[in-house]
């Protein structure tokens, strides 16, 4: 017969427990049988001595005689009798055995009392005893097997409870640890929940969630959703898990609205996590920010042809914010071993800051724009200490893999550190940082996207609010006024297509929302007016009073405003010349649940690894975003709804909380990882 191995495990213990007690019954019955022959012996004996002052008493023979007929007839005996000290038989009572005899030797299994010169010998009637020692041992072998079956049914059972509630809890860690399934907010904060909770999530970035500005005509307070790509991201996340953002504080209003600590609870009306801001002066803010920030890393990880510019003094005010958001971190958490989550490339010296105050944190430092090759960021006068800085997290995260290669090159290049390959981790002092791409999105479902008019409506609108007929074919171009995202050469992408396509002059207009940032930096407000000038010399090109070729709309707009207009359009044109992911091009797909819609998208992006199905263009190629714009705009409704839908798929699989979950599963394991960490066994010298 198989017994299958599983069966073969389950029954061991009970089998084990059945013939313990099978040998232990066997050995109670031997003692316990023992014990009542002893007890029965002995009370014979206790009331023999009653009798034995009477034998001793006898003068005659009839006397002796009659003495040990009277115990015979009183006890249950075979029968008695009196034994000289020499062995020889003095009288005898009773069914004395044939073979009976007085000899000390021969007198082993009889109870024997002394009396005088004599010894009262009484023979016992052990049938008797032995019935009683039989129906002994049968109970003791039911009780005991009794007994026994219900201790191994016990332990069977018990055995199989335990095994399910520890395979339960298995099975419910590894499909927390597991990636696969659709990926939601409620999935997102059952993750933290169960495998990071008391972790005391923060996050720092520059960039506030919610900035409140004071208007100077009305003196009404506003809440305003910054214009950025790392806020899009991190607040959904945020709300999910909950815990604090720590961030520069920007707005007019932000001071009266938080506590004297800089403390409020956001979302405003839905507080689900805690906001710190933090004030800088205008010093700190000018070497930290506009400085080393973004006039010496930005232009040095965007391959754009602007000319980095590094400055010591701005180097120490950007060690010195660094150190300040550290020691906020730390008045912020109350454990000792924190998860926090480093954004970007402000912050690149704050990982290791942070594990010198708290070395039981976890820090995760995510770089949200590209990395440079190791040659290109050799240039800079502080990149060993950068790339120290950044190694102080135990994982760091990038878009793409590409930046991470560049990223462990540029470790391997300038730091004594030792490349672990196959991990994909630097190990540096015995520290182990991982190095992995998490290629960053957007919520999905999209609220902004649902809370939108229908799109019919949207068009309707839209159009009427740029004044605009009704038929206007709409390109949409939604960015901050950067060098980075190509503003100019989609202004001249726009005059190509209407040089080679006169048909579409005063039937298209590309619009585009710019919100200006970083105004302070020459280079952005060269661009800026470089911007303006083109425009007006295209609009004058193509002049149409009715449809001009293009609206620029420099300011900032809140989400609904720019859903609308994702809605509205038929083509939108996202033509970075170099960005990490690129959140415009996402959030157009999540906005158009029509499926209608096409995506011109820069081929230097990192969303254009993933939204293949778009029409990805080579945004310094004029001919081709041109004629990519034309094939947009002639797109049969069949054509854009498969593509539109393919992206829309990958964009809802590879949603902003898969991103978070990712990073955050790594963040579990490294903590494990780290709890248990491999015994090293050191030979002991005799
Ligand atoms: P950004 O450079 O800010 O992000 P992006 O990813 O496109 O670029 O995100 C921009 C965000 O700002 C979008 O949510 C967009 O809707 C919003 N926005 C843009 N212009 C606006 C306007 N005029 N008014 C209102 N809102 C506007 C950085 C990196 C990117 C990376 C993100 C996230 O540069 O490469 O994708 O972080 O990691």
């Amino acid at each position: 017969m198989h017994i299958s191995p599983n069966l073969r495990r389950a029954l061991a213990a009970p089998l084990l427990i059945l013939l313990s007690l099978v040998v232990l019954t066997f050995i109670a019955s031997r003692v316990v049988g023992g014990r009542l022959d002893a007890w029965d012996a002995d009370d014979l004996k206790a009331r023999a001595g009653v009798y034995a002052s009477d034998i001793a008493s006898a003068v005659s023979t009839a006397e002796l005689q009659g003495a040990l007929s009277e115990l015979a007839r009183k006890e249950p005996l075979l029968g008695a009798a009196i034994c000289g000290r020499d062995g020889t038989l003095r009288a005898g009572a009773g069914e004395l055995p044939e073979d009976f005899s007085c000899r000390p030797e021969r007198l082993k299994n009889e109870v024997t009392v002394d009396a005088n010169d004599s010894t009262l010998v009484l023979v016992r009637e052990t049938s008797a005893v032995e019935t009683r020692r039989a129906a002994m041992s049968r109970w003791l072998w039911a009780l005991f097997g009794i007994g026994a079956l219900l201790i191994a049914g016990a332990t069977l059972v018990l055995e199989r409870l335990i095994e399910h509630s520890l395979l339960d809890d298995l099975r419910a860690e590894r499909e927390e640890l597991a990636l696969d399934g659709q990926w939601t907010e409620a999935r997102l904060r059952q993750l933290v929940s169960a495998q990071l909770k008391g972790a005391n999530m923060t996050i720092v970035s520059n960039r506030e969630p919610y900035i409140h500005t004071r208007s100077s005509q009305t003196g009404e307070v506003k809440v305003q959703h910054p214009a950025s790509g790392v806020v899009t991201a991190m607040e959904p996340v945020m709300r999910a898990c909950g815990g604090t953002w720590i961030a520069q504080a920007s707005g007019s209003a932000d001071r009266e609205t938080a506590d004297a600590k800089g403390r409020l609870r956001v979302p405003p009306g839905d507080e689900a996590y805690t906001l710190r801001r933090i004030w800088l002066t205008p010093e700190e803010e000018a070497g930290y920010y506009y400085g080393f920030s973004n006039e010496g890393l930005w232009p040095l990880c965007h391959l754009v042809h602007t000319r980095p510019d590094f400055r010591a003094q701005d180097f120490h005010k950007y060690r010195e914010v660094n150190e300040r958001f550290a020691d906020a971190l730390v008045e912020e958490v109350r454990v000792k071993d924190p998860v926090v989550l480093v954004q970007d490339y402000h912050y690149a010296l704050l990982p290791k800051m942070i594990t010198d105050r708290l070395p039981g944190a976890t820090v995760v430092a995510f770089w949200h724009i590209p990395w440079p090759s190791a040659e290109r960021f050799g240039i800079c006068p502080w990149r060993d200490e950068l790339l120290e800085g950044t190694l102080g997290a135990s994982i760091v995260g990038f878009h793409t893999q590409q930046h991470c290669n560049n990223f462990l090159e540029a470790c391997d290049r300038f730091l004594e550190a030792r490349l672990d390959r196959e991990a994909n981790a630097v190990v540096r002092r015995g520290h182990q940082t991982l190095v992995r791409p998490y290629p960053i999105s957007v919520e999905w479902p999209n609220r902004w996207a649902q809370l939108a008019p229908p799109v019919d409506e949207c068009r309707k609108q839209v159009r009427a609010e740029l004044g605009l007929p009704e038929d206007t074919l709409l390109g949409i171009g939604v960015d901050r006024l950067d060098y980075t995202k190509g503003f100019e050469e989609r202004v001249l992408a726009v005059e190509r297509l209407l040089e080679r396509n006169p048909g579409l002059v005063g039937r298209f207009c590309f619009v585009q929302l710019a919100a200006p940032t970083r105004s302070v930096i020459a280079q952005y407000k060269e661009l800026n007016d470089r911007v303006e000038k083109q425009v007006a010399r295209v609009n004058e090109r193509f002049a149409n009073a009715k449809v001009p070729p293009l609206k620029l709309l420099r300011a900032h707009h809140e989400p609904p405003t720019v859903f609308k207009c994702y809605r509205a359009a038929d083509v939108c044109y996202v033509s970075s010349l170099h960005d990490g992911m690129n959140l415009v091009a996402k959030e157009f797909v999540a906005a158009r649940d029509d499926e209608q819609g096409v995506l011109v998208l820069s081929s230097f992006t990192g969303a254009a690894r993933e939204l293949t199905e778009a029409l990805v263009v080579n945004p310094y190629d004029l001919d081709e975003a041109a004629d990519a714009l034309r094939t947009a705009l002639e797109m049969k409704k069949g054509e854009q709804k498969g593509r539109m839908r393919a992206m829309r798929s990958q964009v809802k699989e590879f949603n902003v909380y898969r991103w978070a979950g990712r990073m955050l599963i790594d963040v579990v394991r490294q903590r494990r990882h780290a709890r248990f960490r491999p015994l090293r066994l050191v030979s002991q010298a005799a």
